[in-house]
């Protein structure tokens, strides 16, 4: 029977220290403690290997110690952990383009109408995991897929880690029965309590009462946990409407091949980007290079902008940086730059002392070209070095596809 909706949620096994061994393999296999140790510090996640000890997010690092003294206390580098979760909402981001982040290491991908596209649930679900795993470099993402987004996410988290699981909509709700009240959305430490006061335990025992005296006696959060009990949650899965990147990419013409021929087009992407972060009043503290090979496989590098930047110079110089992390001798059918973590302009800025000056210049070059292009058309000015790269390549300069 086809799913009326196919949801897949997608949350990344002990983020912090799984990214923490990824990039230290001394600390692989040991169990970690992310957070900075001070008396009244709290834990921000736990290895699997420290778990047992019974540790965890949100313990007192105090109390944490005193369980697990063997623990490797490790302080927390949000950078990297954006870094990487731009990683993996990229990869969502090639399966749908409705994807719902919820936070660094989560997010719900929307499949429905693409099984013919990308195949059944169970297919896709292992092709998010692996594509997961080769986007970081070796991280696990746990993976649950069902009919609506609460059954999906319980379905992620109840075969941690590296979990799969696909639920399919005929069996979400004996899936959830034999489950705990704690696994309801929404409910808290005294919802729980109002439930076992009324002799309600298990996920089943509340789709077993009748909706009517459940509502009698708790109100709306009765409705709720009836309803999401019944595996009753409509919720669409919203793409974040802020968008959280900018990006140009053109599909080419003729496949090219080599740095020389893809630096043109890098440049062309980077101004285009630039120029609408500067339209929109924002700064890049990242640039993204997305290469498509002409096997159409797509390949992805990004780097961090010091400072976050929105000329068009620092955004090429960090895209071309980037390019020597690809094999630039495969063909490829598509090249696209996009800049993220986006910051107003009006953020103030450090570590400006270098470079002040050449950034200066920049921006008066930018703006003057906005200023012109504005007037004149937006084929009106071209840069020298876009020009120079046709020339080069034997092209009529009017060969880079018009905007
Ligand atoms: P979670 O996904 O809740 O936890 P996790 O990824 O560490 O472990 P798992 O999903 O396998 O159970 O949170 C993601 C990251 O968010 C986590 O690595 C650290 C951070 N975090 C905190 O800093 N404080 C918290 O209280 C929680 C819950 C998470
Ligand atoms: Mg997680």
């Amino acid at each position: 029977m086809p799913w009326p909706r196919i949801i897949l949620h997608a949350d990344m096994d002990a983020f912090y220290a799984s990214v923490e061994q990824l990039d230290n393999p001394a600390l692989r296999g040991k169990p970690l403690l992310i957070g900075v140790d001070h008396p009244r510090s709290v834990v921000s996640t736990a290895s699997y290997e420290a778990r047992p000890f019974g540790v965890g997010s949100a313990m007192p690092m105090v109390e944490a110690k005193r369980r697990c003294p063997q623990a490797i206390i490790v302080p927390p580098r949000m950078q990297r952990y954006a870094e990487v979760s731009e990683q993996i909402m990229t990869v969502f981001g090639d399966f749908s383009p409705r994807v719902e982040p919820l936070s660094l290491d989560e997010a719900f991908v929307d499949l429905t109408g693409a099984e013919r596209l990308l195949g059944p649930p169970d297919v896709v679900a292992r092709n998010v995991k692996a594509a997961v795993k080769r986007a970081t470099g070796g991280l696990n993402v746990s993976v649950g897929v069902s009919g609506c987004k609460y059954v999906a996410k319980v379905a992620s988290d109840i075969r941690k880690p590296d979990g799969l699981l696909v639920v399919a909509p005929e069996d979400m709700v004996t899936f959830l029965a034999p489950l705990p009240i704690s696994r309801l959305w929404g409910v808290g430490k005294r919802g729980e309590e109002l439930l076992r006061n009324l002799d309600l335990r298990t996920i089943g025992d509340v789709a077993a009462a009748d909706p009517l005296w459940l509502k009698q006696r708790l109100g709306s959060l009765g409705a709720h946990v009836w309803a999401l009990a019944h595996a009753d949650d409509p919720r669409p899965v919203v793409a974040d409407r802020d968008a959280q990147s900018i990006g140009s990419e053109e599909t080419l013409d003729v496949d090219v091949s080599g740095r020389a021929a893809i630096e043109p087009y890098v440049l062309r992407a980077a101004d285009r980007v630039a120029r609408r972060l500067r339209r929109a009043g924002l700064r890049a503290g990242g640039v993204r290079v997305k290469l498509k090979t002409h096997k159409f496989q797509n390949l992805t590098r990004q780097g961090v902008l010091r400072p976050p930047a929105n000329s068009s110079a620092a955004l090429y110089e960090e895209a071309c940086h980037l390019l020597a992390h690809f094999d630039v001798s495969q063909r490829f059918r598509l090249i696209g730059v996009a800049a993220y973590d986006l910051q107003p302009e009006s953020a103030p800025i450090q570590g400006l002392l270098f470079g002040e000056t050449a950034r200066k210049k920049n921006d008066k070059l930018d703006r003057a070209l906005d200023n012109l292009r504005e007037r004149f058309g937006k084929g009106a000015v071209q840069r020298g070095s876009e020009l120079g790269a046709a020339e080069r390549f034997g092209l009529p300069t009017g060969k880079l596809p018009e905007e």
